[in-house]
């Protein structure tokens, strides 16, 4: 992983990791293989910032009373996967305010035109567009200013994410041209590649494995027990035809494809690896051995989530250490942006 991190050549600060999650829910196998393991391989080698989107997750309503609860789950997901509260930043969102300030300096830099192309607000607005809030349709712009608020380099997500971060890049590149300040914001770089950037949902390989599916039988979710897991496993979708002899035999069989690709992901194998181990097989074995791989692999992740949900106060004080780090990287980055844009402050 940390040699896909390349220099921009412009851009001639620090590099610097950024990533987000929203606290909407459990979290599942697709959140797990395109972001949680991205965090935990790139925080030994790189300068790393892991955020609970709490503001992103409220575009859409969030009980109040669920809120907080679900930001001390999913910091229990990051840590149960491995990541590291003494080598990266893990806090929530709305403890640092860096986000929502540079978010309303770039509404101004940004255009209602490149808004109204991002697919994921078309996506999850469907025919009722007009009833979303304003921030589901703002999710991009905030995204930016997550991300700039480090001036962070890379940003590790599964390839649903790719147009909003072209997006952070077209508002960096504006904001310096239209500022006159050369590379002041980086370009920032998605970490897309890689076993397990795009995970399909378990009962149409067309769509993506996603927490809002209705169907619960579509997603493995890190909450679920081991039977569970073999279960929805057993019951994934496939076809009539056996298990293809090539990778040519994988084409217009995305159910098929999906189940490989997470084999591969779970065990290390290229799925060309996969294939050739049941290459003309029937999918029953096949499904039973990808089973025990998804517990053995997520099971250890459970258990360890569940211990540190049982203690809060530990999880509380992680986060409100690491938000005051992230506002302490963040505020000279505000404070620049402001006198760049021309702000009046005392002493000026
Ligand atoms: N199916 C997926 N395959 C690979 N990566 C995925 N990610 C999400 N789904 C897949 C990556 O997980 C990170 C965190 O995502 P998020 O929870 O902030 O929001 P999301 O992308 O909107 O995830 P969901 O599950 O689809 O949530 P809902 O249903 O609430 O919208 C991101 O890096 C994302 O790329």
């Amino acid at each position: 992983m940390s040699n896909d991190i390349a220099k921009s050549a412009a851009y001639q600060g620090p590099q610097r990791v950024f990533s987000g999650v929203q606290p909407t829910g459990s979290l599942h196998l697709g959140n797990y293989l395109g972001a949680l393991k991205k965090f935990v391989d790139l925080q030994d080698d790189h300068d790393c910032l892991y955020c609970i989107v709490d503001l992103h997750a409220v575009t859409i309503w969030q009980d109040p009373k669920e809120l907080a609860q679900q930001t001390r789950h999913i910091a229990a997901a990051f840590l149960a996967s491995g990541v590291d509260p003494k080598k990266a930043v893990v806090y929530a969102q709305s403890g640092v305010r860096a986000h929502t300030e540079l978010a309303w300096y770039f509404n101004c830099v940004a255009r209602i035109g490149w808004l109204n192309r991002m697919t994921q607000f078309k996506d999850k607005a469907g025919k009722s567009s007009e009833k979303m809030s304003v921030g589901l349709y703002d999710y991009p712009v905030l995204q930016a200013a997550d991300i700039l608020a480090f001036k962070a380099t890379h940003v590790p997500v599964g390839e649903d994410q790719k147009q909003h971060l072209e997006l952070s890049r077209d508002i960096a590149a504006k904001f310096n041209h239209d500022f006159n300040a050369p590379n002041f914001f980086p370009l920032p770089e998605p970490l897309i590649k890689g076993p397990g950037a795009r995970i399909m949902s378990l009962r149409d390989g067309r769509k993506k494995m996603s927490k809002s599916d209705p169907s619960d039988m579509s997603r493995i979710n890190l909450t679920d027990d081991a039977d569970m897991m073999a279960k929805k496993i057993r019951k994934a979708k496939t076809d009539a035809l056996p298990f293809p002899e090539n990778e040519h035999g994988l084409e217009e069989r995305p159910e098929v494809t999906n189940l490989i690709g997470i084999y591969a992901a779970l065990s290390g194998m290229t799925d060309a690896q996969v294939i050739s181990q049941y290459a003309g097989g029937q999918f029953g074995p096949f499904k039973s051995e990808l089973a025990d791989l998804a517990v053995a692999k997520l099971s250890p992740i459970t258990d360890l989530m569940s211990r540190y949900l049982a203690d809060p106060a530990e999880i509380d004080h992680i986060l409100g250490a690491a938000a005051d780090k992230a506002a302490e990287i963040s505020e000279p980055i505000l404070a620049q942006t402001r006198d760049i844009m021309g702000f009046w402050r005392r002493g000026l």
